[in-house]
């Protein structure tokens, strides 16, 4: 029979991802309490296959916070990016063009591992494979977290929420909707990913615009390849037989000179759909959301992850700002803060998504207008600058206040 547990802590944490595990390590690093409440187990986290590539900020971050030493070792520090269409490629050169910032790849996956060994090193507490996860009294000063761990029902009284519990969590929803204004975005197309244990065909990531859709090459590691295909959004993945998904890559991101893509056996290949949201405030009454719980932008830009740890660092400094020195100014303010980048990442994610993606009902206008488009980015030193400097990211705010 199940049975009653009471837990306590300052800040309850719906959530394991990037966003839930950087936010308790910030706080743990300042003094301050905090409990993760995540409902899958603790291995599928750490084989997650997600995003791979890091701004200079979130890599900062990391480093600062003290979690960046595997990172330092294994990331692969990119200071291009190329772009590649009607058959020729074009280096965007990121270092020159932002005054010495790049990019870092390393998988979202192995900074999950990172993050969580370093809580539980530290003694913190993270609560896998719960599950009826709700919040309650949210405008009271003391709201509650009730969910069923380990065949008990428990419950955890705090101070604050982070809701980082992801697109599909039940944060959000748990605000009222007359509370919440949202705005979204579907696209008619999404990504076939696939990892495969192939060497890199390229030492940097290349975006292609291609008339037969839109591919992108990454990589994991030295070893390991990742790329997409644009597909439809409800792609039928049986459909795409290992030979398939090569044949269709060289054929995107071939070039009049030639290309090799570099082939092996695939280890995952899935689908994602795409789309833009945004929900505003971003936080009611003692919940505050994070990361994806409170938006989504398309993968193109590579932008996820790191709006994520944008967020959490100022929730962060806001929680830490109320405990100290007993200040509600920071968080009052922290949806109208966050939404500022937020903003700012959404214009560009929609802007790399619309300029590399082919659109199904263009008659040929749009694919033009792109290739003019892609030509001035290239040819323009402003329009490249614009690009890279939103790729590497808009530095964090150094003001001092945050
Ligand atoms: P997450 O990672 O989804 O974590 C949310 C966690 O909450 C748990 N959860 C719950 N826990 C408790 N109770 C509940 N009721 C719960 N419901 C859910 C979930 O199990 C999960 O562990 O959100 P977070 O932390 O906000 O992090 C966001 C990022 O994961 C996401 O934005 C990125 O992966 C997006 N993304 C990329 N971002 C980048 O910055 N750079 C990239 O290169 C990049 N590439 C990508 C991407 C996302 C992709 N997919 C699969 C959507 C490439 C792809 C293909
Ligand atoms: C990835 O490696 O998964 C990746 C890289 C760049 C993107 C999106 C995803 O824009």
């Amino acid at each position: 029979m199940a049975v009653h547990k009471h837990l306590r802590t300052q800040v309850a944490i719906v959530g394991a991802g990037p966003a839930g595990l950087i936010l308790s390590h910030l706080l743990h690093l300042a003094g301050i309490d905090s409990i993760i409440i995540e409902t899958k187990a603790r291995n599928h986290l750490e084989e997650r296959i997600r995003a791979g590539v890091l701004e200079q900020g979130t890599v900062d971050l990391l480093n600062q916070a003290g979690v960046g030493e595997r990172m330092q070792r294994e990331g692969l520090v990119h200071g291009g990016i190329e772009l590649r269409f009607n058959g020729r490629s074009h280096r965007i050169d990121l270092r020159e063009l932002t005054g010495g910032r790049s990019v870092c790849v390393y998988p979202q996956h192995e900074i999950v591992k990172d993050l969580i060994s370093a809580r539980l090193q530290a003694g913190g507490q993270i609560l896998f494979e719960a599950t009826q996860v709700q919040i309650h009294d949210l405008t009271t000063n003391s709201p509650r977290v009730t969910f069923q761990h380990a065949d008990e029902l428990h419950q955890m009284d705090c101070d604050f929420i982070g809701g980082c519990d992801g697109f599909h969590g039940i944060c959000r929803p748990s605000i009222p909707s007359a509370e919440l204004s949202t705005f979204e975005k579907l696209y008619p197309f999404g990504w076939l990913g696939i990892l495969a244990e192939a060497v890199p065909a390229s030492q940097e990531l290349i975006y292609a615009n291609h008339h037969s859709g839109f591919a992108l090459l990454s990589m994991r590691s030295p070893s390991i390849t990742r790329a997409y295909l644009q597909c439809k959004p409800d792609e039928d993945i049986a459909a795409w037989p290992d030979n398939r998904i090569w044949e269709e890559l060289q054929h995107r991101l071939n070039t009049s000179t030639g290309f090799h893509l570099n082939q092996g056996p695939i280890l995952q290949k899935g689908v994602t759909a795409m789309r833009s949201f945004v929900c505003e405030p971003m936080q009611y009454g003692r919940l505050f959301l994070a990361g994806d719980a409170a938006h989504i932008v398309p993968p193109t830009g590579a932008k996820g992850l790191n709006l994520a740890a944008a967020d959490v660092r100022i929730l962060a400094s806001a929680i830490i700002r109320w405990y100290r020195n007993n200040a509600s100014d920071l968080s009052e303010r922290y949806s109208e803060i966050c939404l500022r980048r937020v903003w700012r990442v959404q214009h560009f994610s929609w802007w790399m998504t619309s300029l590399l993606h082919r659109f199904d009902s263009a008659d040929g206008f749009d694919h033009r207008r792109q290739l003019a488009e892609l030509e001035q980015v290239v040819n323009s030193k402003a329009a490249a600058t614009t690009l890279a400097e939103n790729y590497t990211g808009l530095p964090f705010d150094t003001s001092g206040e945050l």
